[in-house]
């Protein structure tokens, strides 16, 4: 994961202090554990000893423990904290979305992602947003649960049928982010990927004008080819 938005990399972070925390307890416990079998092996003709642990090493071992739990819980919340603040549109972003961010319909349906602009223009599996701008995704279903999923972007989060829930996201550079439907949605969920376009605030505008002038001119040859009795 490259992190490219604001929060992603506080999640980055603290995915490493994760691992590197349940790295340390692993290799921890293994090392005791050699050192003891080795120390207090049985030999020939000597019978091991027989250990029992004092009230005074259990309570040592479980404070540590305990501060060690501690540690992990606190650095967690900090930079839980960090990674739920909203990020804003720069001076590089989009004009229009600097008071409120650019608001974008994403609904998931059995299997792919489909994205409605400001201006009634849709894409499906591609979301094409401009660079350095708050970008807030309203997450719908028509079926069941998906998960939106683009980890260079934001965090997770659900669609949920019947509930509308949100994600905001600001890219530092422009370029392509992929991601995919991180829940079991039904057969063919693995296919559910999908991709965010970064582009600048030009480029943006002009592909969702061009885009709601192909699916308009598209509606009109169709309604024509019914008028002309081409299509029953
Ligand atoms: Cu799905």
């Amino acid at each position: 994961m490259t992190p490219h938005s604001p929060g992603t990399d506080q999640i980055d972070t603290l995915l490493w202090i994760g691992f590197i925390a349940a790295a340390i307890v692993v290799v921890a416990i293994n090392v005791a554990l050699i050192y003891a079998v080795r120390k207090f092996r049985a030999e020939r003709g000597v019978e091991p000893r027989q250990l029992t642990g004092s009230r005074r090493v259990q309570f040592r071992v479980g404070a540590m423990l305990t501060a060690f739990a501690a540690i992990v819980f606190i650095v967690s919340i900090v930079f839980t904290g960090k990674a739920r603040e909203t990020p804003s549109t720069g001076d590089a972003g989009l004009a229009a979305a600097k008071s409120e961010p650019l608001t974008i319909k994403a609904t998931g349906q059995q299997w792919l992602w489909r994205y409605e602009y400001p201006n009634g223009a849709f894409s499906y599996y591609k979301l094409v947003v401009p660079v350095d701008t708050a970008v807030k995704l309203e997450l719908l279903s028509t079926d069941v649960v998906h998960t939106w999923n683009v980890p260079d972007l934001s965090g997770k989060r659900d669609a949920v049928p019947g509930k509308t829930n949100k994600v905001v996201f600001s890219a530092d550079e422009e370029g392509a982010y992929t991601g995919a439907s991180a829940s079991l949605s039904g057969q063919a969920y693995a296919a559910m990927r999908t991709e965010v376009e970064v582009v600048s605030p030009q480029a943006y505008e002009d592909f969702i004008k061009q885009q709601k002038a192909d699916i308009e001119s598209a509606q009109d040859r169709v309604v024509g080819l019914i008028e002309n009795g081409e299509v029953p």
